[in-house]
């Protein structure tokens, strides 16, 4: 540390840190924007930044209920994947693990992108021809997987048990080498930085309450702190996507329920990489601090609960301890839950909506924090063009009514 920095520490310290700069302007709302995005998360953040820098349109408010990063960007386990199934998810969730890759260098913000690699275990044989599938899929969309061996999968994770005569013995896994993990509030800093200096106005504390409609057309919305016109409306809520609609006067096909994570004591370097468990139904990896990161299946009903029941929990704990037995010895320390919102075929949906300048951006459920750039670049294209791009056309949300699903079950993986 260069001396400047530490009389600069030093004196901010002693003046209590009032002289810091904001790494974000508060600003009061303006009385009326070109675009107004509900949700101050990961992906309505990345919108605001990508619809200033990418398409010019500045004049844009980001109106969060509470802080930013506070709901599921701040909850979630950071896993970073693009080893999905179907082309249209290949394209998106790809796009979105390339932006992580130097999305530090674009923010100016070290969102500590960590490509250690992502293993999904094969503990039965069905799973592991699943795993074929995906294989050649993924090869297909240029988001190259490889299928692993069980002796490299004890090299890549000491910590799993490889006993053959396990209740569910490891066949192999399938690998993503540039998969990994990323500093998850940083990733919402970051955004929130960028586009604040692009003349974005992000303003916290600011619950939409309702939503004002003239002649099928948004024009409005009713927040805690007063009405704001707008000619576009964007709403990247997670958890309370189907309450958003509720007040624009449609339905969305999701249901909102909790998931939670929680972490062991710190210990020692014990894995490298994130490991995935599906079959049993658990996730790990471990960080920089050295606790285990630990998640599992979401609550068996629905519920608005930012906790989740106890029963989810011990479950994830049970499943994981035969093909990691060095659970059994951790103490864990804290848990904590999130409101994620799932849809039927676990893709998410991107676009217009029965109401004229409402755009909706959700049902992202248990894995969007992985698609947070190519989340929010895509949708600053529909919402700059008043039509989907490429990327987030096949999202949309009529695919329910025309029955073209997206079908990703399997790739969403051991949360669902
Ligand atoms: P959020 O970050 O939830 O942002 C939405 C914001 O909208 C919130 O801040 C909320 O306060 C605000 N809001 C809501 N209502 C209003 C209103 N009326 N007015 C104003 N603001 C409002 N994904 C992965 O890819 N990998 C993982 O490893 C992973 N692990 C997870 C683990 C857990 C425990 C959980 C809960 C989720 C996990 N996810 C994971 C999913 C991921 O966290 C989410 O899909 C993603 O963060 C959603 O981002 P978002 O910006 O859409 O939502
Ligand atoms: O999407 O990879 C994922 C994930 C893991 C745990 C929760 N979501």
């Amino acid at each position: 540390m260069s001396r400047y920095s530490i009389f600069s520490l030093a004196r901010n310290a002693f003046a209590q840190h009032r002289n810091w700069q904001r790494a974000w302007r508060d600003p009061e709302p303006k009385a009326a924007y070109d675009v107004v995005i509900v949700g101050g998360g990961g992906h309505g953040l990345a919108t605001a930044y990508y619809l200033a820098k990418n398409h010019g349109v500045s004049n844009v408010a980001v109106l969060e209920k509470g802080w930013i990063g506070g709901g599921n960007t701040g909850r979630n386990t950071t896993i970073i994947r693009s080893n999905y199934l179907r082309d249209e998810s290949a394209a998106l969730y790809e796009l979105s693990r390339r932006l992580f890759e130097t999305l530090s260098q674009e923010l100016n913000f070290n969102i500590m992108f960590s490509p250690r690699g992502v293993l999904m275990l094969a503990q039965t044989e069905h799973e592991a021809r699943g795993y074929q599938r995906t294989l050649h899929a993924t090869r297909l969309n240029d988001a190259p997987t490889s299928w692993v061996d069980r002796k490299r999968v004890k090299e890549l994770c000491p910590i799993v048990n490889d006993d053959r005569n396990a209740r569910y013995p490891i066949l192999g896994g399938l690998w993503q080498p540039r998969g990994g993990t990323a500093r998850h509030d940083a990733v919402a800093w970051g955004y929130a930085r960028a586009a604040s200096e692009l003349g974005v106005d992000i303003i916290q504390n600011c619950p939409v309450e309702g939503i004002d409609i003239e002649h099928g057309r948004v024009v409005g919305v009713r927040t805690g702190k007063g009405a704001i016109r707008c000619k576009k409306l964007g709403v990247v809520v997670a958890g309370h996507s189907t309450r958003l609609a509720d007040m624009a006067g449609f339905r969305l096909p999701i249901e909102s329920v909790a998931l939670q994570a929680y972490v062991s004591e710190p210990i020692k370097p014990v894995m490298d990489i994130v490991i995935m468990a599906n079959t049993v139904h658990g996730y790990m990896s471990q960080s920089d601090k050295g606790e285990l990161v630990i998640g599992g299946g979401a609550d068996s009903y629905l519920n608005y609960s930012q906790r989740g029941s106890w029963s989810a929990i011990e479950e994830t704990t049970r499943a994981l301890v035969e093909t990691f037995p060095i659970i059994s010895r951790l103490k864990m320390l804290r848990q904590w839950g999130g409101i994620v919102d799932m849809t039927g075929d676990r893709s998410p949906i991107i676009g217009k909506t029965p109401v004229g300048g409402v755009f909706v951006n959700c049902g992202w459920g248990t894995g969007g924090f992985k698609a947070t750039p190519g989340s929010g670049h895509c949708f600053a294209a529909t919402l700059s063009k008043g039509e989907p791009d490429d990327v987030a056309a096949p999202f949309s949300l009529e695919r329910f009514s025309e029955g073209r699903m997206i079908d990703e079950s399997a790739a969403a993986a051991v949360a669902h």
